[in-house]
C-alpha cells in the first residue's frame, strides 16, 4: 500500500471514530458515574477546535492558488518543485480576454493544486490593462485561491520594481485577506552561480540570496504593500528527460529527478500550511510533506481536546472534573493512536494512559495516576476537592497529548517520556497563559 493510500485509511479510522464517539465512549473501559458519559460526549462534540479538525479531515481538498509573475519567472517550474515530482497540468481554460489561464495539476488521476495563472505582468500594459485587471479581479473572486503567490526573479533587479508596482495595484483591488508570498526566483544563479548544489551554497551566495530578499523587502514596504513576506527559493530540477514540457501527460509521470538543485521550497510549504485554510493545508501536506500532516493534525487535535479540558474544569458538573477528564484524555490517545496507525485500541490506549502515570511525570491526572495507579481510573470517587483549575486541565490533557504523540506517531522510547510529558505541561502552562 502506497504511503498517502495509508494515511487516507487512518484519517477514516480518526473520522469514523468521531462519527461513532457515542458508542465508543458507551463503551470505554473506565468506570464512570452516571451521567458521566453524556457529558463527556458533550464537551467533545461541543468544542469548536475539536469540530474544526474533524470537519477539516473531512473536507480536505486541494488548495487553490494564484500564480502571478511574467514568463519565464518559474511559475509552473515552482509548482514541481513544491511537490518534488513531474505533475501533469491539465489543459488550460483561458479566462476573460487576457493571459489568464486555469488549469490543475494532477497526480494519478487526482488534483492536487488548482492554478490560475496569470502573465500578466509587463505583458499587458500595452493592450488593455484595465480589462487585464478586470478579468483577474473577477477571476479571483470566483477561483477564491487560499494563497497568492507571487513571483519575481531574484537576478532581474531592473524588473523587481515594476513588478512589485503591478502587485500592489492587484493587492489593492483584491484585498488583503488571502495570504501573499512574494516567491524570489532562481536563487541558484544569484552569484556565485557556478554553486548548484543547494547543500553547498556558501557564505557569500546565501548574503547575496539575503540582500536580494531585504530589497524585496523594501520595495514592498515602500509601495505600502504589506503582509507580504518574502522567500527566496530556487526551483531547479533537472529531469531525465530534456523538454519535460513537450512530453505528454504519461510520459511526464515516468519522469525521473536527475539533479536536485531546489532551495528553501521547505519554507514556502511550512508557509503556505500554517497560513491557509485547514481543508487545503491538509491536502497540500498529504502530497508533499506526510509526516508533517501527521503532526498538524494531532498538534490541532491535542489543542482541541486541551481546550475541551479548560471547558469541563469551568463548568459546574456533580462529579469530580477527573470523572469527565480521564476519559476524554483516553479517547485522545485513541485518536492519536489511530492517526499514527498503530494498533491500539480502547484496552491499549488505557493502558498507555496508566503507564504515563506510573512513570510519575508531573502535571494533572498524572499526579492523580501517580497516586492510584490504575485504580485511579476507576472513577467513582465524585465529590469536594476534585475540581481543577481550567489552566492544569488544560496542561494535564495538553501533556498527554503530547506523550501519546511522542510515543505513537515520533515512536520514541517509553523512557523518555517522562522528559516530554514535563516539557509538554510548561508548554501547556505557557500556552495558557497567553
Ligand atoms: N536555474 C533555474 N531555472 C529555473 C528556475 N525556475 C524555473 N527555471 C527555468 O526557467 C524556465 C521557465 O520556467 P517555467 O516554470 O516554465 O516558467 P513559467 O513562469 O511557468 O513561464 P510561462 O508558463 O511561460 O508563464 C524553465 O527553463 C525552467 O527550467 C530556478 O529556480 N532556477
Ligand atoms: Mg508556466
Amino acid at each position: 500500500m502506497g504511503k498517502k493510500k495509508d494515511f487516507e485509511n487512518r484519517l477514516e479510522r480518526v473520522i469514523n471514530l468521531y462519527d461513532n464517539l457515542d458508542e465508543i465512549i458507551n463503551t470505554l473501559p473506565l468506570e464512570m458515574p452516571d451521567g458521566a458519559r453524556d457529558t463527556v460526549k458533550k464537551m467533545i462534540f461541543s468544542n469548536d477546535e475539536i469540530n474544526e479538525v474533524i470537519t477539516g479531515l473531512k473536507e480536505r481538498r486541494p488548495p487553490r492558488i494564484l500564480l502571478i509573475g511574467r514568463t519565464g519567472v518559474g511559475k509552473s517550474s515552482l509548482i514541481n518543485a513544491l511537490f518534488g515530482k513531474y505533475h501533469a497540468k491539465t489543459s488550460p481554460i483561458e479566462i476573460g480576454t487576457q493571459k489568464l489561464e486555469r488549469y490543475n495539476y494532477e497526480s494519478n488521476g487526482e488534483v492536487v493544486f488548482e492554478v490560475i495563472d496569470t502573465r500578466g505582468i509587463g505583458e499587458s500594459k500595452t493592450d488593455n490593462a484595465t480589462s487585464a485587471e478586470e478579468d483577474l479581479k473577477h477571476a479571483v473572486e470566483d477561483f477564491d485561491p487560499d494563497a497568492i503567490l507571487f513571483l519575481s526573479d531574484a537576478t532581474q533587479r531592473a524588473r523587481m520594481d515594476e513588478d512589485v508596482n503591478y502587485i500592489k495595484e492587484i493587492y489593492d483591488d483584491i484585498g488583503m485577506e488571502i495570504p501573499l508570498v512574494t516567491v524570489l526566483t532562481h536563487v541558484d544563479n544569484v552569484e556565485p552561480s557556478r554553486i548548484k548544489e543547494p547543500d553547498q551554497y556558501n557564505r557569500s551566495k546565501l548574503r547575496n540570496i539575503e540582500s536580494k530578499k531585504s530589497d524585496m523587502e523594501k520595495l514592498l514596504s515602500d509601495m505600502n504593500v504589506k503582509n507580504s513576506i518574502v522567500i527566496p527559493v530556487s526551483a531547479y530540477i533537472e529531469w531525465d528527460r530534456e523538454d519535460p514540457h513537450l512530453l505528454s501527460p504519461e510520459e511526464q509521470k515516468q519522469l525521473i529527478i536527475e539533479f536536485d538543485g531546489r532551495y528553501n521550497i521547505e519554507e514556502l510549504i511550512d508557509f503556505l500550511q500554517k497560513n491557509m485554510d485547514f481543508r487545503a493545508a491538509i491536502h497540500l501536506l498529504m502530497n508533499t510533506r506526510l509526516e508533517l500532516a501527521v503532526r498538524k493534525i494531532s498538534n490541532s487535535m491535542i489543542k482541541g481536546f486541551g481546550l475541551a479540558s479548560a471547558t469541563v474544569a469551568l463548568t459546574p458538573i456533580p462529579f469530580s472534573d477527573i470523572a469527565i477528564l480521564v476519559p476524554m484524555q483516553l479517547i485522545l490517545v485513541i485518536m492519536i493512536g489511530y492517526l499514527s496507525g498503530s494498533n491500539v485500541d480502547k484496552e491499549s490506549a488505557k493502558e498507555f494512559l496508566v503507564s504515563l502515570g506510573r512513570v510519575g511525570a508531573a502535571g494533572f491526572g498524572l499526579r492523580v495516576l501517580a497516586q492510584q495507579g490504575s485504580k485511579a481510573l476507576n472513577l467513582v470517587a465524585p465529590g469536594a476537592g476534585s475540581a481543577v483549575s481550567s489552566s492544569v486541565a488544560f496542561a494535564g490533557t495538553f501533556a498527554i497529548g503530547k506523550a501519546a504523540q511522542a510515543y505513537f506517531i515520533e515512536q520514541v522510547n517509553e523512557e523518555d517520556l517522562p522528559e516530554i510529558m514535563k516539557k509538554a505541561h510548561e508548554e501547556g502552562e505557557a500556552l495558557q497563559s497567553q
